[in-house]
């Protein structure tokens, strides 16, 4: 029998793949203006923190390569529950990412520091929104912490929704 996740106390531990794509990681050293200041390490260290208190286990990683990106997305299948991903600027021009997400049919939320909206036009549209459950953007680093407590709380009334049933 393949494990989906992991048994603590009473509780299922829910687990997520966090997902950072292109040039997310040098956030921190060049553009603060739009990105801020904090680097990837930073958001992985606040993510981890909020998963303690949230009692999910997260998985995060960073990739500049679509083909890498994808792959994870496949391995995700049998061993998270869950997506939290920026894809970078593979969101405006990624069919390929798009369709491992939507192959691997786990609930995903998309997440961006910038408000992808107020900024240029080539920016406003994402492959990756209409197979996510939703997007949030604008909030910096915030972003992803807001991303992971919808994420975790969708997760979780879909558990009981199927209790119930
Ligand atoms: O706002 C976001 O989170 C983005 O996903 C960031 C991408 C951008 O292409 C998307 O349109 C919106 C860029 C990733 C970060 O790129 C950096 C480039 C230079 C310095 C720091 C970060």
């Amino acid at each position: 029998m393949i494990l989906q996740s992991l048994s603590w106390g009473c509780h299922t531990l829910l687990s997520i793949l966090v997902l950072h794509g292109a040039n997310l990681n040098l956030l921190g050293r060049r553009e603060p203006g739009i990105y801020g200041h904090e680097t990837l390490k930073d958001i992985d260290a606040a993510l981890e923190q909020q998963a303690i208190e949230l009692q999910v286990k997260i998985s995060s990683f960073q990739s500049n390569h679509e083909g890498v990106l994808i792959d994870w997305i496949h391995a995700a299948w049998d061993q998270h529950q869950g997506i939290l991903i920026n894809p970078g600027a593979y969101t405006h021009t990624s069919i390929a990412i798009r369709d491992a997400i939507a192959a691997v049919a786990l609930p995903t939320v998309e997440v961006h520091l910038s408000n992808i909206h107020r900024r240029e036009a080539f920016r406003h549209h994402s492959y990756i929104a209409p197979v996510a459950i939703g997007q949030i953007s604008g909030f910096g680093a915030e972003s992803y912490s807001l991303g992971l407590q919808a994420l975790v709380h969708h997760l979780r009334q879909d558990a009981l929704r199927q209790d119930k049933a």
